[in-house]
C-alpha cells in the first residue's frame, strides 16, 4: 500500500499559505466646506478652529482657499467621524442664522 504522507518518508511537505488579514483600512470621508456670500470669515474660522482643531493660521488660510475657490477640505475622517462633523457645522451655523454649507465626499 502506498504511504499515506506525500513522499514516502514519513514527512509531509506542503506550500506555507499566509493567512489572510481579515481586517480591512475603513474607507475615508473629506470633509467640504463651500462658499457663499453672506457668512462672515470670522466665524468660518471659528468653525474651522472649534470643530476641525485647526490653528488660528491654518483656520484663516483654509477659508480664504474656501472664500476664492468655492470649496474646500476640512479634514478627512472615518465616515461616523465625517458624518458628525458635518452635523456639528450645519446645527452651528442654523443656530447663529448663517447660511455656511457643509457636506463629505467619500475620498
Ligand atoms: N465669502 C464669505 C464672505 O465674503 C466668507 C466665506 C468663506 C463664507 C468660506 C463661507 O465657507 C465659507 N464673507
Amino acid at each position: 500500500m502506498a504511504d499515506k504522507d506525500n513522499n514516502g518518508n514519513g514527512t509531509s511537505t506542503g506550500v506555507v499559505v499566509k493567512a489572510k488579514p481579515k481586517t480591512k483600512k475603513p474607507s475615508m470621508y473629506k470633509v467640504l466646506l463651500l462658499n457663499d456670500d453672506y457668512t462672515p470669515m470670522e466665524f468660518v474660522v471659528h468653525i474651522l478652529e472649534r470643530f476641525f482643531g485647526k490653528s488660528t493660521e491654518e483656520a484663516n488660510r483654509i477659508m480664504l482657499h474656501v472664500h476664492r475657490r468655492g470649496v474646500g477640505v476640512c479634514g478627512v475622517y472615518t465616515y461616523e467621524i465625517a458624518e458628525t462633523k458635518v452635523k456639528q457645522v450645519m446645527d452651528f451655523s442654523q443656530r447663529h442664522q448663517h447660511p455656511l454649507q457643509c457636506t463629505l465626499e467619500k475620498e
